[in-house]
Order: structure tokens, then C-alpha cells, then sequence
């Protein structure tokens, strides 16, 4: 080929969170890598996603040497509230999980602490790549292709390729047909997300269910709220006033003892669809799929974000074990520890959407039905024990 080939352990397709954070993981364990990232370094730190972090992420942001800014502005929320029919029902997660909390901290933070991280180490990812292609995956000396931002025709010849390139990404389809099968749920609605200049005016989350849709409160900061409305898949996002969205907000979350979201300027707003998926198995030859590549869960659960820190977290060890001892256990556990860890937070997030959102061919019988499983849920200790384990999730392997 005409252009440069570099030499490197590990190739990692994609910078998101689970790119960038196996790349700092592997650099701790004195492993190389190199991160191939298409989008430029402003589009992946402006994506406001994700906001919900399980006691493992954390932990692993501080075992990793970034959880500095964490600490200091990621805020622990004990619980989340259940709204419906006009009232809240509080559940106490710590109390019901021997003090696991979750922490409120974007998914844009977490990218911005780990780019930083990166380039403090002199190896930021390559932005702006394109045109990347996966060879010989199945042999001991996999390559990477692609050329740089600059157009340059490059190539990485490597001991083992990382995708971490998300739903939409191209390590996936490298996968030969036959060795996978993927399962798969689209959702008959979306999510309208909005960030707004207003102070959140409650300390904790509110996942609500009401007759017009699902309605969830959230945020990010002591001065931002984030919010969350059920819409239709193919909603336009021009139908979508800043007065409608504050208007729609107001009757899906409003109580009868008058809470209501604080209201302000809308930063931004985006739409998006829903979808359960799953690729088994997570690994082909020396080719490993993490996060939103390998899986994806609805939003409801927030747990995505969590399952790519859990896999690469997972990667990462096995990588330094077969590095520094020779052991290859690690690797030919990592799609079926993957697996089982991605299949139960599916079966949550599953239920949780199903929970919380109104099914465009939902019957009277289906209504009934959900209410009386929310009530169940606020009124059990058992149910609230079990939401509350999910929830804040299982400690990381
Ligand atoms: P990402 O974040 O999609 O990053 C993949 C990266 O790969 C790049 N890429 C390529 N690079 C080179 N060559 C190619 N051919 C490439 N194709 C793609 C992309 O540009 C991108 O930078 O995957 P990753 O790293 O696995 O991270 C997964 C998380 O982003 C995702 O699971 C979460 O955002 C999901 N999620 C949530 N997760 C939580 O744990 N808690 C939450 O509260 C939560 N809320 C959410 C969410 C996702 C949402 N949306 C928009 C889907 C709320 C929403 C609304
Ligand atoms: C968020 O704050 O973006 C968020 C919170 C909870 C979810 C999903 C997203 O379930």
C-alpha cells in the first residue's frame, strides 16, 4: 500500500467512551494501542448521551486515574422515583443494595476526562479517519485499514482489532454471516431528548408513566435539567417547539402536590429510536466487539453506557493476562461473561420500557395491566429490592 503502516498490540476501531477507556486501560497495563475514530475530537465531546453511571463505572474511572472531575462534580443519587397518577413513589436504592449509589455524570464528561487522559499521555485517537476496513481477523497478525484525515492510505498490522465503533459501526459486519446471529426488538417509540438552562427541581430522578406517554427527569448539573418525552419514531423534530415540549412536559410529569420540571432556555433537543440488539458471540477469531457495537439496549434502563465500561474493563484484563502470562482463558471468556452481563441488563431495560411507555396498540386491558404493575412495584419490598439491584447494577467481574 502507498501510504504508512505502524505497528501496534491492539487496534481499537472507535473512539466513544468504550474506545477511549480500553485505550487508557491498556496503557496502564503498558499495552499499545492505537484509537481510529472517524468523527472530529468536537463531535464526539459535544454528544450529550448517557447520564447515568453504575457504581462500577465509577470505580473503574478511578482505578483507571480519571475520576478526579468525578469526584468533584459527578452527583450520587441514593434512588429514582416512579411517577404515576399524579404521585411519586420514592425507591431507596442504597438502602435496598448495602449502599450502591448511582452517579449523575454525562457520558460527554466521561469522554472529555478520558481524551484528556489520552493526550496528556501523548496518544490521542486519529480523528477524522475514514474508509476503515478489518483483514484477517481470524489469523494472529490481524490489520487495520483506513486513511487518515489528511486522505493518506494507512495500515495497522496488530495483534488483536477492538471494535468499539457502536451500533452503526464497521467490525461488526466484519464478522463472517455464519459465525453470528444477532437478536433483535425495535420499540414502537422513540425517545425527544432536551437539555435545558434550569435548575433540576429535584434531587434525584423521575421515571414517569401518564395517559400522553412516558416522561423521565433527569439532569446534569446544579444549573441543567435533562428530559425525556415518549414521541412517535418517525416524530419531526420541527413539530417540536421549545412552548410544545415545556407544555407536553408539564402534563406527563406534574403532580397532584403541583412538582413540576423548573423551565428554561432549551439548549438542545434531538430524537431518538429505541432498540433492543444483541451479537453472539461478542469475539471472532482476535477481533472483539465492546459496548454499543456488540449490544444495544433501550435507554430506560440507562445501562449502555455501563455495559461497554463492563466490557472493556473485561477485555482489558484478559488482553493483560495473555500479554504478561501467556493466558488465553480470559479471551475465550470474554463473549460469555459479556453475554450473560449484556442478556440480564436487556431483560431490565426491556422491562423497564415496557413498564413505562404506552404502546401505540396498547388495549385497556394492556393500561390496566401496566398500572397495576407499577403499583405492585412501589408497594413491594421485594419488587423495589429487585428494581433497586438492576438498577445500580451488579459489581463489575
Ligand atoms: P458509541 O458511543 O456509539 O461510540 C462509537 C464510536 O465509534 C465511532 N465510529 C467509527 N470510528 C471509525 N470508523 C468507523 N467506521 C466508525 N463507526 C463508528 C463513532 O463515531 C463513535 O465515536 O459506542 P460506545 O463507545 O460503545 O458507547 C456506548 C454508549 O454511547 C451508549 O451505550 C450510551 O450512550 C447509551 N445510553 C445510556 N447509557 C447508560 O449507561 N446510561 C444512560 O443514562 C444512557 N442514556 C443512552 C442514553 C443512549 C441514548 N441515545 C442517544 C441512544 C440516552 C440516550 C438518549
Ligand atoms: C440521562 O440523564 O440522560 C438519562 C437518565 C436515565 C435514563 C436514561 C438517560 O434511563
Amino acid at each position: 500500500m502507498s501510504g504508512q503502516t505502524s505497528r501496534a498490540q491492539v487496534a481499537i476501531v472507535g473512539g466513544g467512551p468504550s474506545g477511549l477507556m480500553l485505550a487508557h486501560l491498556l496503557h496502564l497495563s503498558g499495552i499499545s494501542s492505537i484509537v481510529l475514530e472517524r468523527g472530529t475530537e468536537e463531535h464526539v465531546v459535544a454528544r450529550v448521551r448517557a447520564g447515568v453511571l453504575e457504581q462500577g463505572t465509577v470505580d473503574l474511572m478511578h482505578a483507571a486515574g480519571v475520576g478526579d472531575r468525578l469526584a468533584r462534580e459527578g452527583m450520587r443519587h441514593r434512588g429514582i422515583s416512579i411517577a404515576f397518577h399524579g404521585k411519586r413513589h420514592y425507591i431507596d436504592c442504597a438502602e435496598r443494595t448495602e449502599g450502591r449509589v448511582i452517579t449523575i455524570y454525562g457520558q460527554n464528561e466521561v469522554v472529555h476526562d478520558l481524551l484528556a487522559a489520552r493526550t496528556a499521555a501523548g496518544q490521542p485517537p486519529l480523528f477524522g479517519v475514514t474508509d476503515v476496513q478489518l483483514h484477517d481477523i481470524a489469523s494472529s497478525r490481524p490489520r487495520v485499514t483506513f486513511h487518515s484525515a489528511g486522505g493518506a492510505a494507512c495500515e495497522i498490522v496488530c495483534d488483536f482489532i477492538a471494535g468499539c465503533d457502536g451500533f452503526h459501526g464497521v467490525s461488526r459486519p466484519s464478522m463472517p454471516p455464519k459465525v453470528s446471529r444477532v437478536f433483535e426488538r425495535t420499540y414502537p417509540f422513540a425517545w425527544l431528548g432536551v437539555l435545558a438552562d434550569a435548575p433540576p427541581s429535584s434531587s434525584e430522578l423521575v421515571y414517569s408513566l401518564h395517559d400522553r406517554g412516558f416522561a423521565l427527569f433527569s439532569m446534569r448539573s446544579p444549573s441543567v435539567t435533562r428530559l425525556y418525552l415518549q414521541v412517535a419514531p418517525d416524530d419531526d423534530l420541527a413539530a417540536w417547539t421549545d412552548d410544545r415540549i415545556w407544555s407536553e412536559l408539564r402534563w406527563r410529569l406534574e403532580t397532584e402536590e403541583g412538582w413540576r420540571p423548573n423551565e428554561g432556555r432549551i439548549l438542545q433537543k434531538h430524537i431518538s429510536g429505541m432498540r433492543s440488539f444483541m451479537c453472539e458471540p461478542m469475539r471472532y477469531g482476535r477481533l472483539f466487539l465492546a459496548g454499543d457495537a456488540a449490544h444495544i439496549v433501550p435507554p430506560t434502563g440507562a445501562k449502555g453506557l455501563n455495559l461497554a465500561m463492563a466490557d472493556v474493563k473485561r477485555l482489558a484484563l484478559a488482553l493483560a493476562a495473555f500479554y504478561a502470562r501467556g493466558r488465553q482463558d480470559g479471551i475465550d471468556t470474554y463473549s460469555d461473561r459479556g453475554l450473560r452481563r449484556a442478556w440480564n441488563a436487556q431483560r431490565f431495560s426491556w422491562w423497564m420500557t415496557s413498564a413505562l411507555h404506552i404502546a401505540p396498540d396498547a388495549t385497556p386491558f394492556d393500561r390496566r395491566r401496566q398500572i397495576a404493575d407499577l403499583a405492585y412495584l412501589v408497594s413491594s419490598d421485594a419488587a423495589m429490592t429487585s428494581l433497586a439491584e438492576n438498577y445500580v447494577g451488579t459489581p463489575f467481574d
